[in-house]
């Protein structure tokens, strides 16, 4: 045995300190999650066989744990480091997305954890958007935000010596882990003390939002932090009854009996006091709420078709309420096949093949042919990335109404990576590789 903590546990002592710190800075997170708890447990009582095929997949173990969280971070060594520090607990950063179409000044990637075993032991995901400052239009204020964010150290030192230590002897005992855990904390902590004065804050406001947010606080703590529900329109539905006032419609496709990629809803930002450096008081809004259900991961077939649907959808214009805008999106969606066998079939998702235990079969044999003799077994893969579209549409409700229109800025994913100090990992292609091995282990079992 490894004298080192596996990162599956660092990870996990992580997203659960990341979990109470959250819990104790914003108390409407401790509602939600009572009620997606609730929420989830009546679907799963209301649905055995759902029960069932979750247990059966290991799902079922992850859904209480499982979060994914967001931060912002301003510079490119402040984003390279964090691609260390997640690494040391098995996140790695896949897929990119660029939401300067959408109004908003970043481009981002989301670190979590990569293969089976990983994600059923604690998927944590954290959505990390990196400030991208040439977009800032007025030189004088780019130049005063580099100089800003040029003066601040978002990781204390032992944090950086123990990801140093990792790197060097490939892993972290229980006592650095521990140490590890509260140290890379510090980072998402809330902090009321702002770094700037109160004027330069409103300047960097009024150019965007957003810059103010990244640009005059100590750390880029974390916004949102998010669980998992198997019936958001539910959520969506109670959110009132606790006293929670949710954004006006659920991002995302449509409910469906099979349900496909993610649909997101959040609560509006709360209002904070911030203590501005010339000693002034002022309001921020940087926290919110949100939920998430998650469905069958799509191919490229499949997004491409889900893309051009969503697309289909906004050009007829966005509906009043969520319920109008839900008919709207299930009536163009009808284009996209509902039912597992037709979405494998076609190519459209990915799922996981099992053997069942005791049954016979020819391994040469073709695949939907052991599927109908009863041999094979395939579980739709669960979706584990982001949507652009709908984190444009996060972002903006919790912005307010000065969103902006889009930036002409071209995305750029090379100078992303080049800002990361590494390269991000096709999310399509993971699904892709999981999908084969769980076919190939599979098929070895009838040999
Ligand atoms: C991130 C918004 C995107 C999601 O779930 O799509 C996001 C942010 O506001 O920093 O978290
Ligand atoms: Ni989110």
């Amino acid at each position: 045995m490894s004298q080192w903590l596996p990162q599956d546990q660092i990870r996990d002592m992580f997203s659960r300190a990341m979990s109470e710190m959250y819990r104790q800075e914003v108390p409407q997170y401790g509602t939600l999650i009572e009620l997606v708890e609730t929420i989830n447990r009546e679907v799963l009582d209301a649905n055995p066989t759902l029960a069932m095929e979750l247990d059966q997949s290991g799902e079922l173990a992850r859904l209480d744990v499982e979060r994914h969280g967001a931060i912002r971070v301003g510079t490119a060594q402040e984003l390279a480091m964090l691609r260390r520090l997640f690494a040391v607990m098995g996140m790695h950063p896949v897929g990119y997305y660029d939401l300067s179409m959408a109004g908003v000044p970043v481009h981002s990637t989301a670190f979590r954890p990569l293969d089976d075993k990983a994600l059923n032991r604690n998927p944590f995901r954290v959505f990390t958007s990196l400030l991208r400052m040439e977009l800032i239009e007025n030189t004088e204020l780019r130049d005063r935000a580099s100089e800003i964010l040029a003066a601040r150290d978002i990781f204390t030192p032992t944090a950086r010596k123990l990801v140093a230590t990792a790197e060097t002897q490939g892993g972290l005992n229980a006592d650095q882990a521990n140490r590890f855990v509260n140290e890379a904390l510090e980072t998402f902590r809330w902090h009321r003390q702002a770094t700037v004065e109160l004027s330069t804050y409103r300047a960097l406001s009024a150019e965007h939002r957003l810059i103010a947010d990244v640009v005059c606080f100590r750390g880029p703590h974390i916004n949102h932090l998010t669980p998992r529900t198997l019936d958001i329109d539910e959520v969506q539905r109670r959110m009132s009854q606790v006293g929670i006032d949710p954004k006006t419609i659920i991002e995302g496709p449509p409910r469906r009996r099979c349900p496909i990629l993610l649909r997101q809803t959040s609560f509006k930002a709360l209002e904070e006091t911030i203590d501005f450096a010339d000693d002034e008081e002022g309001q921020h809004t940087a926290r919110f709420g949100e939920i998430e259900q998650r469905g069958v991961a799509l191919t490229h077939k499949g997004r491409e078709l889900y893309d051009r649907l969503l697309a289909e959808s906004r050009q007829q214009g966005s509906a009043a309420d969520n319920d109008s805008h839900q008919a709207q999106l299930a009536s163009v969606f009808e284009a996209f096949p509902d039912d597992h066998d037709t979405l494998r079939r076609e190519g459209l998702a990915f799922y996981q093949y099992f053997a069942v235990p005791g049954v016979q079969a020819d391994p040469n044999d073709d695949v939907e042919a052991l599927i109908e003799a009863g041999a094979l077994v395939a579980s739709p893969m669960i979706y584990e990335d982001f949507l652009p579209v709908s984190a444009a549409g996060i972002f903006q409700s919790n912005l307010g109404d000065d969103a902006r229109d889009e930036y002409t800025a071209q995305s750029n994913q090379a100078q992303f990576e080049a800002a990361l100090d590494g390269a991000v990992i096709d999310e399509i292609a993971l699904y892709e590789e999981r999908q084969q091995a769980s076919l190939e282990a599979a098929l070895a079992a009838f040999r």
